[in-house]
């Protein structure tokens, strides 16, 4: 199939959620990708109709997942939830890996996989950083250095050991999920991507490329891997290649 469908899960509350999910549908569709913008309350027998008709799965930016997912009390820094949307994500997700659908976990949609894996969230990163994380302010412009693996899938995609890059978190992974690991770091150690070995693409990163390609075209790249890997004569849903 040429063009692949991928599904994104509604953004629900928040313009600002809803604006970064417009630019990760319109890189996409760049990239040659039909998108189906999924309902924001999925039950388990809407999940696997999705799973039918979907080749792939991108979970986009939003609102802080709720700290009891990694057995946390509420913190006052902590955003407020959605509960209905972690919920629905989160059988989503579980169901698209059990079914080796390629991937694509951006912002918040990294530390759902990281918590679904058994990770937990920095609830607050605080004002102390080194460089300012939660940077709406530059929200299309590379404010950050990260290191990449050389061994990781982000380093075949961009071709790079460094890259710099948007931050518009203020959450951060702590202990990373069972099965993951962090293929790309801040320079204060903070994870800027998780990667797991044992599926056939599964790209996350903490950063928004969605908002960076008009200035950093390179970005676009991931968008271009995601979508390769959906095709279902690339990926067969059980391997790919770059
Ligand atoms: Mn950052």
């Amino acid at each position: 199939m040429l063009y692949p469908t991928i599904g994104i899960p509604r953004a629900g509350k928040g313009i600002f959620h809803h604006y970064t999910q417009f630019f990760c549908i319109r890189c996409l569709q760049r990239a040659g990708a039909t998108v189906e913008v999924l309902p924001a309350r999925l039950s388990p027998d809407a999940a696997d109709t999705v799973l039918t008709r979907c080749d792939g799965f991108l979970f986009s930016g939003g609102p802080d997942i709720r700290p009891e997912y990694y057995g946390e009390n509420r913190l006052p820094a902590c955003g407020e939830s959605d509960p209905e949307r972690d919920e629905s994500e989160l059988l989503l997700l579980r169901a698209a890996l059990e079914n080796y659908r390629p991937l694509f976990c951006i912002g918040r949609g990294m530390q759902l996989l990281n918590i679904l894996f058994g990770g937990t969230l920095m609830q607050d990163m605080g004002p102390n950083q080194e460089y300012r994380h939660l940077d709406l302010l530059h929200h299309t412009t590379a404010t950050h250095p990260v290191d990449i693996d050389p061994d990781s899938l982000l380093f075949r995609i961009l071709g790079s050991d460094t890259a710099s890059v948007n931050s518009l978190h203020h959450q951060a992974v702590r202990d990373v999920g069972e099965g993951l690991w962090i293929p790309a770091d801040s320079p204060e150690g903070h994870a800027e991507a998780l990667q797991m070995d044992d599926h056939p693409f599964c790209l996350a990163v903490q950063w928004h490329p969605e908002l960076m390609t008009a200035r950093t075209p390179a970005q676009q790249k991931l968008f271009q891997a995601f979508v390769k890997a959906c095709r279902p004569a690339a990926s067969g849903h059980s391997s790919f290649s770059l």
